[in-house]
């Protein structure tokens, strides 16, 4: 629920195969999310989540590339692909001169990428020097012949691309895996420039998702700690068994508003069930025999500590599950509370 579906970006990585379009989004979502190699490796569009720089969220969409089907066979998948597309970026390889194919398919799909931002890269530049070194490269103004060699390679790209008014042209080395940091180079860059060229409605868009997301998880956490302290008053209570009754109605009240807060429907017999299970987890079978007024018992069943820590894993992983709109399993739910009590206890000795 942190974002909806339909305001997450699709951006869609075409070039040639073997120019390092897997690779880069192996970078940029920083796992070995596709295969890569020296064969052809991607059969068919398959899209990734990844964050940029300052963590908008997008869906990169890798394509199988020139040469790996045929011209127009890639040319109508393209084609099919860019109405549901917000950036196209379009991978070159180090020192790849050839690019009529790339020139004339960008040409054959221009008619309706002519709205969509374009970013060429000239990928894995590193490969310009055995000895590469990623954080002395300065392509833009560095004086070493392999910084020269790069930067002619980059205006050479600038000249190709020119008729299809790019947004802009970076290099950039995705490396040879998602952590290759010895050859990736420029990557940020390459995350703040996809940043800078999203439709400026969906950049709002997010930016506004953002603020209410904070504002919610704000006013979520003040009403985890107010539970928190309520369950611990009550955990004082001298009663005899009644505190158990009165604990579970406090985490019951607590997920539900928390359910309501995030606009998911919660049955009172579902958060019931929860916040029987967590206790059940924590305090035991002890919890059900007072429950069922089957123990005379003296004094508080639970107490005060147990009962404020319990409350509190109970709102946190309620909590995180909404904003991960996660399904509430009992299981998980019981795990994740019994680890979420652990540590708190910890952090409150
Ligand atoms: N040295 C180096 N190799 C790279 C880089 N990017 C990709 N490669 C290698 O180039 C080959 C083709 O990459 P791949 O991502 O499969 O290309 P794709 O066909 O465009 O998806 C693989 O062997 C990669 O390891 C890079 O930045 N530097
Ligand atoms: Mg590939």
């Amino acid at each position: 629920m942190a974002h909806s579906q339909h305001t997450i970006p699709t951006l869609t990585v075409c070039g040639q195969c073997g120019a390092g379009k897997s690779s880069l989004i192996n970078a940029l979502v920083h796992a070995d999310v596709q295969a890569v190699g020296v064969t052809p490796t991607t059969r068919a569009p398959k899209a990734y989540g990844a964050r940029t720089d300052s963590g908008i969220p997008v869906h990169l969409l890798d394509t199988p590339g020139i040469g790996e089907s045929g011209h127009e066979e890639y040319a109508t998948s393209l084609s099919s692909l860019v109405p549901h597309t917000d950036m196209l970026i379009w991978v070159v390889g180090f020192d790849n001169r050839a690019l009529e194919q790339d020139v004339q398919l960008l040409r054959e799909i221009r008619h309706i990428a002519y709205d969509k931002p374009l970013l060429i890269l000239g990928n894995a530049v590193d490969r310009v020097s055995r000895h590469f070194n990623p954080d002395a490269f300065d392509v833009t103004c560095g004086s070493s012949p392999e910084e020269a060699i790069v930067r002619n390679w980059l205006a050479y790209l600038n000249a190709t691309f020119a008729f299809a008014a790019p947004s802009s042209v970076l290099a950039c080395a995705a490396g040879e895996c998602c952590d290759d940091t010895a050859r990736q180079y420029n990557l940020k860059a390459v995350s703040r420039c996809i940043e800078e060229m999203l439709p400026e409605a969906m950049r709002l868009r997010w930016l506004e998702e953002e603020k209410t997301n904070s504002d919610r998880k704000a006013k979520a956490e003040r009403m985890i700690l107010a539970a928190t302290a309520t369950a611990g008053t009550i955990g004082l209570l001298p009663l005899p068994v009644a505190d158990v009754p009165l604990i579970i109605t406090t985490q019951v009240t607590l997920i539900l508003s928390l359910c309501s807060l995030y606009g998911r429907t919660f049955s009172a017999d579902t958060a019931r069930s929860l916040a029987l299970a967590a206790l059940s987890a924590i305090a035991g079978p002890m919890v059900f025999h007072s429950l069922s007024k089957c123990i005379p018992a003296f004094g508080s069943v639970v107490g005060a500590s147990v009962a404020s820590a319990c409350t509190y894993a109970v709102g946190t992983v309620t909590l995180t599950m909404l904003n991960r709109d996660e399904d509430f399993d009992l299981n998980t739910f019981k795990k994740a509370v019994r680890d979420v009590f652990h540590d708190y206890r910890q952090g409150h000795k």
